[in-house]
């Protein structure tokens, strides 16, 4: 049950990282293994090729678009990349009567520190993700997708190629797929590496061959997506959830999870832990499973604190997050949000001065500076942490970098400018004492 996206069949809330070095000398990813594994039959019953009795009642083989898109919906599965969105909703937008061209787009540029788990999705269960693909574009009508990778994995790019490759000949991708009407091509592309282009409409542009840079939304890509045409847009591990949904129904996925928080999410677990890596668990699992999994705080320290969600969520104090469940929900009611997935584990070693420098420099150096609030505001936090670090603020830029953050929040085009802000914010709110403490220790060095 917990291995829901069947991402790697050792994926039952373990470390996967045994299973990925053995499987770099394998061919666990190949179609082969994964039509062993039951790969493609999700997208069979969608087309009505799986063997299933036709409908009593009407006659009809496989599913209905509606059918498909009612499934995703009672499947409560939300979007894996950051924001949570429902997915079967999303798919709901697209105009399916378009008469137009509409694209179907896989967000894989995976750049959010500490997240790192749509790159082992796609380089050890690669056939998932074009399984996912291909029942989503048919439920939307949709006959041309893209998947951009993030540029820095370029061996995840090759091997996505390769299992197109092998899905294009075996008729899973292509024109009339497996013999029916239904039509599929599917490219890979790779981005160079901007954290900026896993935004979106950033992402559309740089698709497109124009500088990464974010457009105003609305309107939003369901309607002017790709080259102004309506394109849905989801993450890998979205995709991914597509098949297993489709082959045990919805209902199965969010009795995995929680109400509202369907299935299972993979984990990307890093920083003072035993055992780093990607983990599977079932939505609403408490954070401590997650963190006993993780091999628990490295020996001999304790819990400080952990950012739930990748960089660009406010960092919860072990005491509440300890109390908290892995999900949507539980994360946002504790101040901070679930994100992609990306927990990062602090010890009672760890500054957090130093940290928000280092997520303070991050966003500064990936602004794309269209608007100002983000561009000249990113540096500003930078500069004041680093002044704050290096015992030369005032107990005023404590305030001053809380009033710059506010600031930023809600006056950009995109939720970068808000990513920068979060952190700081968090950090001054929980852990206030830790930068007053170098404020102190300057004024009486310099007394
Ligand atoms: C049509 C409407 N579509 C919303 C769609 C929208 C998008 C999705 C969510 O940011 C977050 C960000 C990062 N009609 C719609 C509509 N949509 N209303 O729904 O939209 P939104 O704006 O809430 O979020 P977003 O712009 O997609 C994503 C956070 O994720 N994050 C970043 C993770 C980074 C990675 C990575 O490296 N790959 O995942 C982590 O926390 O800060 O808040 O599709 O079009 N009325
Ligand atoms: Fe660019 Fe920052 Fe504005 Fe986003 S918020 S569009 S990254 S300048």
């Amino acid at each position: 049950q917990f291995a829901a996206t069947g991402v790697q069949t050792c994926f039952h809330g373990r470390h996967i990282e045994p299973q990925i070095y053995k499987d770099l000398n394998g061919s666990n990813w190949s179609l082969k293994d994964y039509e062993a594994r039951g790969g493609y039959q999700a997208l069979r019953k969608v087309l009505g090729m799986d063997g299933s009795a036709p409908n009593p009642e009407t006659g009809a083989v496989g599913m209905t678009q509606d059918q498909v898109i009612a499934t995703v919906k009672e499947s409560a599965l939300r979007g894996r990349g950051g924001a949570g969105f429902p997915s079967g909703l999303k798919w709901s937008f697209m105009p399916r009567q378009f008469p137009g061209q509409k694209y179907l787009v896989c967000n894989s540029d995976e750049g959010e520190p500490g997240t790192c788990k749509d790159r082992d999705i796609l380089m050890y269960n690669p056939h998932i993700v074009i399984e996912g693909m291909a029942i989503a574009a048919y439920a939307m009508g949709i006959s041309v997708g893209y998947n951009y990778i993030h540029g820095e994995i370029f061996e995840v790019y090759e091997r996505f190629e390769a299992a197109l490759e092998e899905a294009r000949a075996a008729g899973y991708l292509g024109n009339n797929i497996m013999g029916s009407n239904y039509s599929f091509q599917l490219h890979a592309h790779h981005g160079f590496g901007a954290y900026i282009c896993g935004e979106e409409t950033a992402l559309l542009e740089s698709l497109e061959g124009k500088k990464g840079q974010p457009r105003f939304k609305p309107p939003f890509p369901a309607s002017f997506g790709l080259y102004g045409k309506p394109t849905t847009i989801n993450n890998t591990e979205t995709f991914a959830a597509v098949p297993w949904i489709i082959r045990n129904g919805g209902q199965s996925y969010l009795e995995c999870g929680k109400p509202n928080n369907g299935g299972t999410k993979i984990f990307s677990v890093s920083g003072d832990v035993n055992l780093p890596g990607n983990y599977e668990i079932p939505m609403g699992t408490p954070f401590s499973k997650l963190l006993e999994l993780a091999g628990g705080v490295r020996t001999g320290r304790q819990l400080k604190a952990v950012i739930p969600g990748g960089s660009s969520s406010p960092v919860l104090p072990a005491h509440i997050i300890m109390d908290c469940t892995m999900d949507y929900d539980s994360i946002s009611k504790a101040g901070s949000m679930l994100g992609s997935g990306a927990v990062i584990v602090m010890d009672d070693t760890r500054c957090m001065v130093e940290s928000l420098k280092r997520l303070s420099y991050f966003y500064m150096h990936e602004s794309c500076g269209q608007c100002t609030p983000c561009r000249e505001g990113t540096g500003w936090l930078w500069r004041l942490v680093d002044k704050i670090q290096r015992g030369d603020a005032k107990p005023a830029d404590m305030d001053l970098l809380d009033n710059v953050a506010e600031n930023i929040m809600g006056r950009t085009i995109c939720a970068l400018g808000d990513a920068a802000a979060m952190p700081v914010r968090a950090m001054l709110k929980h852990f206030r004492h830790e930068f007053a403490a170098m404020i102190k220790a300057d004024t009486a060095t310099s007394a």
